[in-house]
């Protein structure tokens, strides 16, 4: 009986959690899933809400700190190399849809496969607002002159917010064929 009791009672709190006036009504939650119990209601983390802070918040925003590339691919597809006899050169573009938001100003020469490099992007320059739609991360090797334009290497699509993951600040994407890069994620919730 007493387990049924308990059962019972967190039923009541989580089909009641959906209406916090049930809460001023009497019931008191007995533990906040991500925050503190203050007088006897939930002061939730950043990112949760809900009466026990049970739900993530859908993020306004992901700023994008840093990308980090650790591994690409050594040749096309058929097999030839980016550059006639050095390694790739290598820099990033952000696509959303396909829109162009961010290319960055540098590129670092003659990449060696083994090493990792990072792109740091400064001033909060790349906001994903659309957080449940596609973005893209396009990797090139960078070419002037008689060799441009630039050989795009690799790219990988991908929905920025992952619900239930609990917002990382690092998420790793494997593109396949190679091309693997961590992405360095800031969060704002309104
Ligand atoms: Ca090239
Ligand atoms: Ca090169």
């Amino acid at each position: 009986m007493k387990y049924l009791s308990i059962l019972s009672l967190f039923i009541l709190l989580f089909v009641s959690c959906g209406n916090d006036d049930d809460l001023r009504g009497g019931f008191i939650p007995i533990e906040c899933m991500n925050g503190q119990l203050v007088n006897g209601n939930c002061v939730c983390d950043e990112g949760y809400e809900g009466s026990i802070c049970q739900t993530e918040s859908i993020p306004a925003k992901m700023i994008v700190s840093k990308i980090v590339v650790r591994e690409f691919p050594l040749a096309d597809t058929s097999g030839v190399t980016w550059d006639l006899d050095s390694g790739p050169d290598l820099f990033v573009e952000i696509f959303f849809g396909t829109e162009l938001i961010y290319t960055h100003p540098s590129n670092y020469e003659d990449a060696e496969a083994g090493n990792t490099y990072d792109f740091i992007i400064e001033n909060s320059l790349v906001n994903f607002e659309n957080v449940n739609e596609v973005y893209t991360v396009n990797l090139f090797d960078f070419d002037e002159g008689m060799e441009a334009p630039s050989d795009w290497m690799k790219g990988s699509n991908f929905i920025p917010y992952r619900p239930g993951d609990g917002f990382p600040t690092k998420v790793t994407i494997d593109a396949g064929i190679g091309f693997v890069f961590d992405i360095f994620y800031e969060y704002q919730f309104n």
